[in-house]
C-alpha cells in the first residue's frame, strides 16, 4: 500500500502542464546558472494522462484540478555532465516487444556492466497491449503467464491519472509490466540484442508486477544484481547472481517492502559486503538512503539511514541510490536520484568514507544534473531522469540513464569535476 503513496501527488497536473512547461523553460533560459529564488521554477511538466502520452489527449473525461507544489530552486544544476549528442541512444520502437500481442511504451533505468569485451545493458522494458479508445488494458503475471486486465474508461470506479498507475475500487495496479532485456555494444552508444540471452521476466507472486530498475554489481567471479520486485502486496529488492548471463540463480527477496533502489557496493570492506537501500517509513520518517551490512549478500543487517530528504530542494520529497558506489582517493562516491514533491527527477552526489560507507562525507546541494533535454521533460512520465547504471573509464564516469521514464540516454562526468564540487 505504502508503494502506492507515493504516486498521489503527481495526479491532476495536466491542466497546468501547458502553463508550468512554458513557465519553467522561462527560467531556465533567463537565469541560466545565475542564481533564482522565485517559487514555482520547478514544476512537474507532465504532459497528459495515461491515455495521451501517446498522442490521445484528448479522450480522458475529466478534467482534474492541478496539485503543484511550490519548490524553490536555489540555482539550476552544476552543469557537471555532458549529454551525448545521439540521445536517445535507444528508444522503444529498437527493441521488439517480449509477446505478440505486447507493446513496449517505455525503456527505462538500464544496468550496465562490461562482458566478454562489450559494454551491455540490462535495460527495464515496460509492455502493455496496444491502448484502444474505449479500454485501459494491462499485463500482469499469474502463474508465468501474462493476464491482461481490462477496465471501461468511462467506469466511475477507475482512476487513471497517473501514467504509471491504475486505481480501482481501492485497488492499484501498474499500467504496464515490467521484465530485463540484454543488449550489448562495442562503443556504449549503438546497442543491439544478442542472440542467445534470453529476458529475465518475473516469476511467482513476489513479482506479479514485474521487475524494474537493476542494478548490477560486477565483483570477482560474476555479476550480482539487485532489482525491485513488484507485487500487488508490496515493493522489495530481489537479488540474483549469474557468471554468464545465461544462467541466473534466483535468491529470493533481500530487503523486505517498502523498499527498492538497492546498490551493492563492488568490492568489500572490512570483510563485510555493503548495500545502498530505500526503505520507506511515510509516518514517521520519509523515503531515505540506508545502508546495511552483509557477511553473505543475503542477509542484511546494521541498518543505518544516512541521507535524508531536504526542504525546498530538488531532492525534497524522496531519494535513492544510483549504481554501486564508485572508489575515488576521496571516499566512496554515489551518483543518486532525488525527486521533488512535483515528482521531477534529478542527479546528485553522495561522498561516503572510504572505511565506512556509513560517514557521508559531502553532499551535493545542487543537482548535477536536473531534467532539461527536450526527451528528459516530456515523454511517458515527463521531467525524470533516473539513473541506476554507469561505467568508469579512469576519470570519465559515463551515465546511463532513463529520461522521462521512456527513453534510454547518456551522458559523461570528470569524476574530478563532480568531487571539486563536493568540497
Ligand atoms: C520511481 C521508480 C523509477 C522511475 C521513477 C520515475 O522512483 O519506479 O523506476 O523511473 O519513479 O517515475
Amino acid at each position: 500500500m505504502t508503494f502506492f503513496l507515493s504516486y498521489r501527488l503527481m495526479k491532476y497536473e495536466w491542466l497546468l502542464s501547458f502553463y508550468m512547461q512554458f513557465k519553467t523553460d522561462f527560467a531556465i533560459n533567463r537565469f541560466h546558472y545565475r542564481e533564482m529564488s522565485q517559487k514555482s521554477q520547478s514544476c512537474r511538466c507532465q504532459i497528459g494522462t495515461p491515455a495521451d502520452t501517446f498522442g490521445n489527449r484528448k479522450e480522458t473525461g475529466k478534467v482534474p484540478i492541478a496539485e503543484i507544489y511550490p519548490v524553490r530552486i536555489i540555482k539550476p544544476d552544476l552543469e557537471l555532465a555532458r549529454r551525448h549528442i545521439h540521445n536517445p541512444i535507444l528508444r522503444p520502437a529498437d527493441i521488439k516487444p517480449s509477446t505478440e500481442g505486447m507493446k513496449i511504451e517505455c525503456l527505462l533505468n538500464p544496468g550496465v556492466f562490461r562482458f566478454e569485451n562489450k559494454i551491455w545493458l540490462l535495460l527495464r522494458v515496460a509492455e502493455r497491449p496496444e491502448q484502444t479508445a474505449n479500454e485501459v488494458s494491462f499485463p500482469v503475471m499469474t502463474d508465468e503467464r501474462i493476464e491482461i486486465m481490462r477496465f471501461k474508461k468511462d467506469d466511475p470506479d477507475l482512476d487513471a491519472t497517473d501514467p504509471r498507475v491504475i486505481k480501482y475500487k481501492g485497488n492499484h495496479y501498474l499500467t504496464t509490466l515490467s521484465h530485463l532485456r540484454l543488449v550489448c555494444s562495442n562503443d556504449g552508444i549503438h546497442f543491439t540484442e544478442p542472440d542467445g540471452y534470453a529476458p529475465i521476466f518475473g516469476k511467482g507472486e513476489q513479482e506479479a508486477f514485474g521487475i524494474e530498475d537493476c542494478r548490477v554489481a560486477t565483483m570477482a567471479g560474476g555479476y550480482h544484481l539487485s532489482y525491485t520486485k513488484v507485487a500487488p502486496e508490496g515493493v522489495g529488492v530481489g537479488y540474483i547472481f549469474t557468471r554468464d548471463w545465461k544462467n541466473f540463480n534466483r535468491r529470493g527477496m533481500i530487503f523486505s517492502p517498502h523498499n527498492k533502489d538497492c546498490a551493492i557496493f563492488e568490492e568489500k570492506i572490512h570483510d563485510k559486503y555493503y548495500a545502498l537501500h530505500r526503505p520507506s517509513s511515510p509516518e514517521l520518517g520519509g523515503n531515505y538512503m540506508w545502508i546495511a551490512q552483509s557477511p553473505d549478500l543475503l542477509h542484511w543487517g546494521n541498518h543505518m539511514c544516512i541521507a535524508t530528504t531536504r526542504e525546498n530542494s530538488w531532492d525534497s520529497a524522496r531519494l535513492g541510490a544510483g549504481a554501486a558506489p564508485v572508489r575515488t582517493p576521496e571516499g566512496w562516491l554515489e551518483i543518486y536520484h532525488g525527486a521533488d514533491l512535483n515528482n521531477r527527477y534529478c542527479l546528485g552526489a553522495l561522498l561516503l568514507d572510504i572505511d565506512n560507507p556509513s560517514k557521508v562525507l559531502a553532499r551535493s546541494e545542487q543537482a548535477i544534473m536536473e531534467p532539461t533535454a527536450a526527451y528528459e521533460k516530456t515523454g511517458f512520465f515527463g521531467n525524470v531522469i533516473f539513473t541506476n547504471g554507469q561505467l568508469v573509464n579512469g576519470d570519465t564516469l559515463t551515465i546511463y540513464y532513463g529520461a522521462s521514464d521512456e527513453v534510454i540516454c547518456m551522458a559523461e562526468c570528470s569524476i574530478t569535476e563532480i568531487l571539486s564540487h563536493l568540497k
